[in-house]
C-alpha cells in the first residue's frame, strides 16, 4: 500500500552522501556531504545524522540507496575502489537505530535511480533498464513493473576474456576516459576530456568515441537479454554533450527490431533519492 509520506532518502555514492526529505517526485530538503572514505560507515552515517537532526519528526520511513550491493539490509561492495566498505555493513540496522525509525529500506542506488526513472523520469512507466555512465558504471533492471535486487543491473562489473582482474568500467567509465588523457593532457579530468573533443582535438574525439563504442555495444547486449522497452542513460558521461547522439551512431547498423531505444535520464542528481523513497514507501 503506497502513502503520500515524506520519507527521508539517502544516497550514498564513492563520493558524495545526499540526504533529503522527499515526497513523490519533490525533494523538499536536501543535504550533502563528502563521502568520508576512510574509517567505517557507522561513523559516516552517524555524521549525516547529525547533520540532519532538524529534520527528526518529520519523517516515519527511511530509504537508503548506496553504491555496492545490498542482500538482507546488509551493505558490500562490489568493486572497493569505487568505495572500500566492510563485507555485510548492517546497513538497515544501523540506519534503524540513528533515524529511531523501523521503517527502513535499503538498495543499490543505481536500482534506486532506475525506479525513480521508471515511476516518475524518463520511464513513464515502461519497463526499463537504467544505465549511468559516470565515474563508474551502475545500472538498474525494472521487468514487468518489478525492479530487481541483489546483483541485477551491475552492467559495470561485466567481465571480458584476457582481462585479467579488469571489468567494463575500467574501460568506459569517466575513470577511464580521464586516464585516457594522461599522455595528451596530464591531471586532465573526464570534463577536460569532453572539451577537448569539442574543441575538435583527435585524440579527445578518439577516447569519446571508444568509450560510446563501449556503451552502444552495452546497450545492444542488454535489448537481446531483456527486450526492455526503453534504455535510460544517465550519469555525467552518459549525459554529456554527444555522448548518447555518438552511442546511437554505433547502433545504427543493427536490425530495427534489436535496436534499443535510447532515452536521456530526466531526474538527473535526484533519481536515486526519488526512487528510493517511492520504493520505501511502498514496501515498508
Ligand atoms: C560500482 C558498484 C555499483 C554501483 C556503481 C555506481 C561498488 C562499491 N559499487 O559499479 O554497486 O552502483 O559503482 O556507483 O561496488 P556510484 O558511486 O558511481 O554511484
Amino acid at each position: 500500500m503506497r502513502r503520500p509520506d515524506t520519507v527521508l532518502a539517502l544516497d550514498i555514492g564513492g563520493t558524495k552522501m545526499l540526504a533529503a526529505l522527499v515526497r513523490e517526485d519533490a525533494v523538499i530538503e536536501a543535504h550533502t556531504m563528502p563521502t568520508p572514505r576512510g574509517g567505517d560507515p557507522e561513523a559516516w552515517l552517524a555524521a549525516l545524522f547529525t547533520a540532519i537532526v532538524g529534520w527528526r519528526g518529520r519523517y516515519d520511513t527511511v530509504g537508503v540507496a548506496v553504491t555496492g550491493i545490498v542482500d538482507e539490509g546488509c551493505w558490500s561492495p562490489l568493486n572497493r575502489r569505487t568505495l572500500d566498505i566492510p563485507d555485510r555493513f548492517p546497513l538497515v540496522a544501523s540506519v534503524a537505530r540513528l533515524s529511531a525509525v523501523d521503517r527502513v529500506l535499503a538498495t543499490n542506488d543505481a536500482q534506486a535511480a532506475a525506479w525513480g526513472e521508471y515511476a516518475f523520469g524518463a520511464g513513464q512507466g515502461h519497463d526499463l533498464v537504467f544505465l549511468t555512465v559516470s565515474t563508474v558504471i551502475g545500472g538498474g533492471i525494472v521487468v514487468n513493473g518489478r525492479l530487481l535486487g541483489g546483483l541485477a543491473g551491475h552492467f559495470g562489473q561485466f567481465r571480458s576474456l584476457g582481462e585479467e582482474g579488469r571489468v567494463l568500467e575500467d574501460r568506459v567509465s569517466g575513470q577511464w576516459i580521464a586516464a585516457q588523457a594522461a599522455p595528451h593532457k596530464p591531471d586532465a579530468t573526464a570534463r577536460d576530456v569532453f572539451a577537448a573533443a569539442a574543441a575538435g582535438q583527435g585524440w579527445a574525439e578518439a577516447v569519446i568515441r571508444a568509450s560510446a563504442r563501449e556503451t552502444a555495444l552495452l546497450c545492444g547486449n542488454i535489448q537481446l537479454a531483456l527486450d526492455p522497452a526503453r534504455i535510460v542513460i544517465g550519469g555525467g558521461i552518459g549525459l554529456a554533450p554527444g555522448y548518447l547522439q555518438s552511442v546511437r551512431r554505433d547502433l545504427q547498423g543493427l536490425p530495427p527490431r534489436l535496436t534499443p531505444q535510447l532515452h536521456p535520464a530526466a531526474l538527473a542528481e535526484k533519481a536515486g533519492v526519488v526512487g528510493i523513497a517511492d520504493l520505501a514507501r511502498r514496501r515498508t
